[in-house]
């Protein structure tokens, strides 16, 4: 139902996102729009860039009286250190970044023209066009929120603040785990029907296209494979006038593919910053020779943030999911088949 592409260079002109498939008839608050932009910045252990942009979603198209017109929603937020043309080339790929796979995959000879698209700015569109997502899912009462679990294998708030400030003193970066969690989904968005209409894998390829992510777990995720199935499945209860219910969740919300009512709980770990200041090993793809990495001004711990991104595009998923269910052009149409179809599932 949704289409999104997105465009950009870390350092040019801007990010953009162009949304299709929007619904007509929501009124989109672009002050919502940029406080989770605003939110997408913050975090202990992010680095110079953030103290020079204060990203903004310009929306460009799709709108009238700020209201969706069921038209394509482009959204820009422009760059304030816009330079790309300017930046020295690069020669050392760093270990764990695109640069050279990107480099061999493109046939390019600088680094620095796979890295500025390889580079997490761009999701700024992501988190623009998921904060749309969450304005057309608050008309259905469904919220998303995310949270850090761990840093560095540390879980209190102290603990992981001290891991994230050894990292700045030794000039090193570090991960870690959040979890992102939707209340209020209806159930029966997805099916099992074929793989890419499963929730399920529509949403953890999200999740896994968000630079630097290695793992997506969904409820007890990898918890299942040390379990015998009667201590793990959710039991079945059922109360008049509030329907099917769940006393446990270790599914997550999401049973065959399909959501089953409970909420969807996701947790993703997001590996250390791969721009050492104390570099790894590298080769000068010029010489061919042992070089250090190339360093670049970059985060140190970026897990809060990527869980910002991660509700984003959790909610691009379940929209996608709710208009594939309820019909896409207009809000006050979907909003009848969504009224219908809970009344019949009680
Ligand atoms: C980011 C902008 C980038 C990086 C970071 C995320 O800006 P710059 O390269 O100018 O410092 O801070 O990107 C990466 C860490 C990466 O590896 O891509 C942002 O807007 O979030």
């Amino acid at each position: 139902m949704l289409r999104l592409l997105t465009a950009g260079e870390s350092h040019g002109r801007g990010i953009l996102a162009i949304l299709d498939g929007m619904p007509a008839g929501i009124k989109i608050d672009t002050a919502l729009v940029n406080q989770e932009l605003k939110r997408r910045q913050a975090g202990f252990g992010r680095g110079g860039r953030m103290k020079i942009e204060s990203d903004r979603a310009q929306i460009l198209s799709g709108l009238k009286n700020s209201r969706t017109l069921g038209s394509p929603l482009a959204i820009l937020v422009e760059n304030k250190d816009f330079r790309i043309d300017k930046m020295a080339k690069v020669m050392c790929p760093r270990p764990g970044h695109a640069d050279l796979s990107g480099l061999l995959k493109y046939g390019l000879s600088d680094v620095r023209e796979v890295l500025e698209r390889a580079s997490a700015r761009s999701t700024a569109a992501t988190v623009g066009v998921g904060a749309l997502c969450k304005i057309l899912l608050k008309e259905f009462g469904i919220r998303i929120m995310s949270r850090v679990l761990s840093i560095g294998g540390e879980n209190s708030r102290i603990g992981m603040i001290e891991k994230i400030k050894e990292a700045i003193d030794n000039k090193d970066t570090i991960g870690g785990i959040f979890e992102v969690v939707a209340k209020n989904v209806p159930a029966g968005l997805g099916s099992y029907a074929q793989p890419d209409r499963r929730l399920d894998s529509c949403l953890s390829a999200g999740i896994m296209s968000i630079p630097g992510i290695k793992a997506v777990e969904i409820g007890l995720g990898l918890g299942y494979a040390v379990s015998f199935g009667s201590e793990v499945h959710d039991a079945i209860y059922y109360k008049k006038g509030k329907g099917y219910f769940r006393k446990t969740n270790n599914a997550g919300g999401i049973e065959g593919g399909i959501s089953n009512g409970e909420d969807i709980i996701v947790r993703a770990c997001m590996k250390p910053i791969c721009t050492l200041m104390h570099p790894l090993d590298s080769v000068n793809i010029s010489t061919k020779r042992s070089s250090k990495a190339s360093t670049e001004r970059s985060d140190i711990c970026v897990v809060e943030a990527a869980g910002v991104v991660a509700e984003s595009t959790l909610a691009f998923a379940l929209a996608d999911a709710l208009l594939e269910k309820f019909g896409a052009d207009s809000l006050v149409d979907i909003k009848r088949s969504f009224t219908a179809y809970k009344k019949r599932i009680l």
